[in-house]
């Protein structure tokens, strides 16, 4: 059994549409739990650091402009195998190709405005929680 730590964004599309608790119940039908989490908005460069690994990408600046544009829910889930678990309950990155009862199906609109976030590796996670939280945050 793997008990691992992923990190989530409810992104500022999913937050407009009051998506937030319904997230978080699929994260906890899902049979993963919230260790923290909190509302915020992003500057510009803390979306530019998150997002670094894609600064050369052609939808870099885009997406920077989305992620700011408003707020956002950030949160930090546990469980087994959670990254995996918690990209399963998002569905694919494109909401078009998201299978159906999936976070992105749901409320996602584009491959930008795709509704939220989770790691894509436990590396990647421990980067993500650290950007965000405190340890002592996490309970
Ligand atoms: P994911 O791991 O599912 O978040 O997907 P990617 O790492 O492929 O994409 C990172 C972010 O870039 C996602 F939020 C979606 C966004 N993106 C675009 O805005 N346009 C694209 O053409 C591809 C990805």
């Amino acid at each position: 059994m793997m008990i691992e730590r992923t990190f989530s964004i409810v992104k500022p599309d999913a937050v407009a549409k009051h998506g937030v608790g319904k997230v978080v119940a699929r994260i906890e039908e899902g049979g993963l739990k919230l260790v923290a989490g909190r509302f915020t908005q992003l500057s510009r460069a803390e979306a530019e650091g998150f997002y670094a690994v894609h600064c050369e990408r052609p939808f870099f600046n885009d997406l920077c402009t989305f992620m700011t544009s408003g707020p956002v829910f950030v949160s930090v889930l546990e469980g087994e195998n959670a990254v995996a678990r918690y990209r399963e309950v998002l569905g694919a990155t494109n909401p078009a190709q998201a299978a159906a009862g999936t976070v992105r199906a749901l409320f996602g609109t584009d491959i930008e405005k795709n509704a939220a976030h989770g790691s894509d590796a436990v590396e990647t996670a421990r980067f993500e929680i650290g950007f965000f939280f405190q340890g002592s945050e996490l309970l």
